[in-house]
Formats: C-alpha cells, sequence, structure tokens
C-alpha cells in the first residue's frame, strides 16, 4: 500500500475506531481512486475524499416493541444519510443480528458510487437494526416496524431519504414501514421503494438485482467471447437476489447447481428450475433463516456448515452477505476451474479474496454487479413521481441499458490491456459524478 493511502487509513481509523467493514469498504475506493485523485488537485485541494467518507448526517434511535408473550423488547435503529450531492438519500433497510453502524457506515459508503454508477438522480444511504426477523411472528414484525417508523418517519421523505428493502426486510416489511409513514405523516408519497404492486411498487422490482446482477455478468462473458448459455452457476444466499439471479439465469440457458443459508448448502446437481425456484419464496416466507428443508423437499444433497464455493462450476455469483467469500474459497473456485466471480451482494468478498479473483479470473465487485435493484428503486421513484406505472417491459428495456452503461463505464475506467479491473473501473467512474457535484456545491 502507499505511504499516503496507508496514513489516509489511519486517520480515519483513529476517528473511527473499531469500524471494520467501514474501513474495508473506503480502503477498496481509496486504493482504487487514489492516482486519479492525486493527479486532480482540486479534488484533494477541497478534501473530497475525507469529506466522502464523513456520512452527512447519522441517526440512532431506541426501538421498543412488545414481543407475542407481551415482554417489552428494545432494539437500535439506524438511519445513515451518507452523499446527497446526486439526489435523495437512497438505499435499503437491514434487519439482521448482526447489524452494526460499521455495517451500515460500508453499506452507505458503499451506495453513494452505486448509485452514481445507475446514471439516476440518487445519494447514497442505510439503515436498519440489530432486529431479528427469524422466528418472529407476523404480528411481531409489524409491531417491530411500527415502532421502528415512528421514529425513522422524521427524517426521510420523497424529496430528502428514500429508504427500500435489504437483507431481513422484503415487500411485507416495507408495507408496514409504509403504512406507518403514512399514518403519521397523512400523506401518500413514494418515500419507499420496494412498495407492493398496486400501491405505487414498481414491476421487476422484487427480480432487479438479481435480473441486474445476470446482465452485468452477461457482457463480462460477451467480452471473453462467451455467453450464459451452457455454464454452470454457483449461487449463493436464498433469498431476493439470489431468486431473481437464478430465474433470469435459467432463462438465458445456464444451470444453477447451489443455493445457502447460515445452516450450510445445498448442492442440486439437475439445476434449480420451476417450482424449486418458487420454493425460495416459501423458505424466505418461513423466517427460519435455513435452505436445509430445500435438500428434504427436492431430494437434493444438504451440505451443514459449509460454503457452496467447493463445488466445481463455472462462473460464482455471491447473493448473501459481506465477506462471504474469502481468500481460501477464491482459491477453491479457481483451482476447480472457475473463470468469473460477479458479486451480487454487497462487498461480499473479503479484500484478500477479491485481489486474488482479480489476478487470476474475471471478477466485479457489488457495487457494479447488484446495481440493477437501486437502479428500478430508481425507476420506482420516477413512476411515483409521473404517477405512472410503466409495463414489465418498459422497466426491464431500461434496467438492461442501465447495466449496459455501468458495464461499460467500469470497461471505460478499468481497462488493462485485454483485461478490465473491474474493482477500479466501478470505484473511479462512481467516484467522479459524486466527486464533480460536490465540488460544483461548494463545502457543504
Ligand atoms: O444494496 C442495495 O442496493 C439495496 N439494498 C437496494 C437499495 C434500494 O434503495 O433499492
Amino acid at each position: 500500500m502507499k505511504a499516503e493511502i496507508y496514513e489516509f487509513m489511519e486517520s480515519l481509523k483513529l476517528k473511527t475506531p473499531g469500524e471494520k467493514e467501514f474501513h474495508q469498504a473506503v480502503q477498496e475506493v481509496t486504493e482504487s481512486v487514489w492516482d486519479y485523485y492525486i493527479k486532480n488537485p482540486k479534488y484533494q485541494k477541497n478534501k473530497i475524499l475525507e469529506r466522502m467518507c464523513e456520512p452527512e448526517r447519522t441517526i440512532i434511535f431506541r426501538v421498543p416493541w412488545v414481543d407475542d408473550r407481551g415482554e417489552v423488547q428494545i432494539n437500535r435503529g439506524y438511519r445513515v444519510e451518507f452523499n446527497s450531492a446526486l439526489g435523495p438519500y437512497k438505499g435499503g433497510i437491514r434487519f439482521h443480528a448482526t447489524v452494526t453502524l460499521s455495517i451500515l457506515k460500508f453499506l452507505g459508503f458503499e451506495q453513494t458510487f452505486k448509485n452514481s454508477l445507475t446514471t439516476l438522480p440518487m445519494g447514497g444511504g442505510k439503515g436498519g437494526s440489530d432486529f431479528s426477523p427469524k422466528g418472529k411472528s407476523d404480528g411481531e414484525i409489524m409491531r417491530f416496524c411500527q415502532s421502528f417508523m415512528n421514529e425513522l418517519y422524521r427524517h426521510i421523505g420523497p424529496d430528502t431519504d428514500v429508504p427500500a428493502g435489504d437483507i431481513g426486510v422484503g415487500g411485507r416489511e416495507v408495507g408496514y414501514m409504509f403504512g406507518q409513514y403514512k399514518r403519521l405523516k397523512n400523506e401518500f408519497t413514494g418515500v419507499f421503494t420496494g412498495k407492493g404492486i398496486g400501491w405505487g411498487g414498481s414491476l421487476i422490482r422484487p427480480e432487479a438485482t438479481g435480473f441486474g446482477s445476470v446482465y452485468f455478468v452477461r457482457h463480462m462473458l460477451q467480452l471473453m467471447g462467451k455467453d450464459i448459455e451452457g455454464h454452470t452457476f454457483a449461487v449463493s444466499g436464498f433469498g431476493n437476489v439470489a431468486w431473481g439471479a437464478i430465474l433470469k439465469i435459467n432463462e438465458l440457458g445456464g444451470k444453477v447447481v447451489t443455493l445457502s443459508g447460515p445452516d450450510g448448502y445445498v448442492y442440486d446437481p439437475d439445476g434449480i428450475t420451476g417450482e424449486k425456484v418458487d420454493y425460495l419464496l416459501e423458505l424466505r416466507a418461513s423466517n427460519q433463516d435455513i435452505v436445509e428443508p430445500y435438500a428434504n423437499e427436492f431430494g437434493a444433497q444438504f451440505i451443514p456448515g459449509k460454503k457452496p464455493w467447493e463445488v466445481k462450476v463455472d462462473i460464482a455469483i455471491p447473493c448473501a452477505t459481506q465477506n462471504e467469500l474469502d481468500l481460501d474459497d477464491a482459491k477453491e473456485l479457481v483451482k476447480n476451474g472457475c473463470f468469473l466471480v460477479g458479486e451480487a451482494s454487497n462487498m461480499g468478498c473479503t479484500a484478500e479474496a477479491a485481489e486474488f479473483l482479480g489476478h487470476h479470473i474475471r471478477y466485479a465487485p457489488g457495487k457494479a454487479v447488484n446495481a440493477g435493484g437501486v437502479a428500478v428503486s430508481g425507476l420506482e421513484m420516477t413512476q411515483n413521481s409521473m404517477r405512472l406505472n410503466w409495463s414489465r417491459e418498459e422497466v426491464d428495456q431500461r434496467l438492461q441499458v442501465i447495466m449496459r452503461d455501468i458495464h461499460d463505464t467500469c470497461v471505460r475506467y478499468g481497462k488493462n490491456g485485454d483485461k478490465v479491473d473491474y474493482v477500479k473501473g466501478a470505484n473511479i467512474g462512481g467516484f467522479v459524478k459524486v466527486a464533480e457535484a460536490m465540488l460544483a456545491q461548494g463545502v457543504v
């Protein structure tokens, strides 16, 4: 690492002790943009990078609620309003036991660059709670969402901050939060995305992250003279992102042979197709956070306590969570002939795994690959503002164009001989627009 970057990181760490996921995300971006940053003294003079690393506003609040036994429970709620240079803060809400300020800061930081890459007018933010939906009843989830909104409603709005879903937050939770916002503010606006079809949601939003990831991977393959068809895929996770990716891979003639959860992974060499894909929605709705029932239902193999990266596949698409693929996993994948990893989860690879993959095979980071989710959220905001709904075809067409543009941006800034450094391409591509907007808007 360059001495200047080391110094920059040391001073960030002093100000944000213990926030290791946030440090990881900042270091990756800083290493990518440093040369570009130094070449443009106006950025350094205006401390653009330092400003980008400090959220504009962080809200932390108590979320008290009463469980089904009548016991009082306390969780912590957060919203990190990271950067509004390009538009209202935009980004998901995560409900998971592992949520900390560091996790939400890394996600909000990443979101700023990702949203910039989409070409749509959205700033970056992220929120959530350490509340775990696992094993909770529908009533408990509703009461939690309402209590969470009783505080958050004063900080968000269709032109201020527009949340959406993330891990643990899907259509049901967005519905409860939107309902409570509407009640408190007495207004029906596009304050959330990922809403239900019929009350302001956009067609294709549930599929968008997965579809977009596969569109992006297809562009990566096309640069290598290949396509989705005929290739075998390892997918991790079993939620919304994995579901959408599997649907699109199947449609384009690929075969997905794995799924995973906190309990282990499923190996289904026949391919996850048809009713097996629909079954993922049932698994998610059961709030159990396990994939073993899939293996029992369809007679597939279940490997407890392991990750799917030990299976021999052509392409891997991590769709679960941060740092789910480490250096050993990366080496195992490459040893088994995997030639492409497209990260659909946010920061799915550890820094060491990302570096190894970037050297040996084609690898693209989450902020480029998974940007289709928030891109269609942006399109949902557009439709809400127009008070019109677009057809599936219209939204899907726009999503495809956006993913192509993001891939082009990565190639423009990351081209390196006959290879593409997608990490560098995505980071510089995302950075430039935000930096220019911040410069134009003065020291704010
Ligand atoms: O990580 C992400 O991009 C999301 N969870 C989606 C954010 C959004 O506002 O749709």
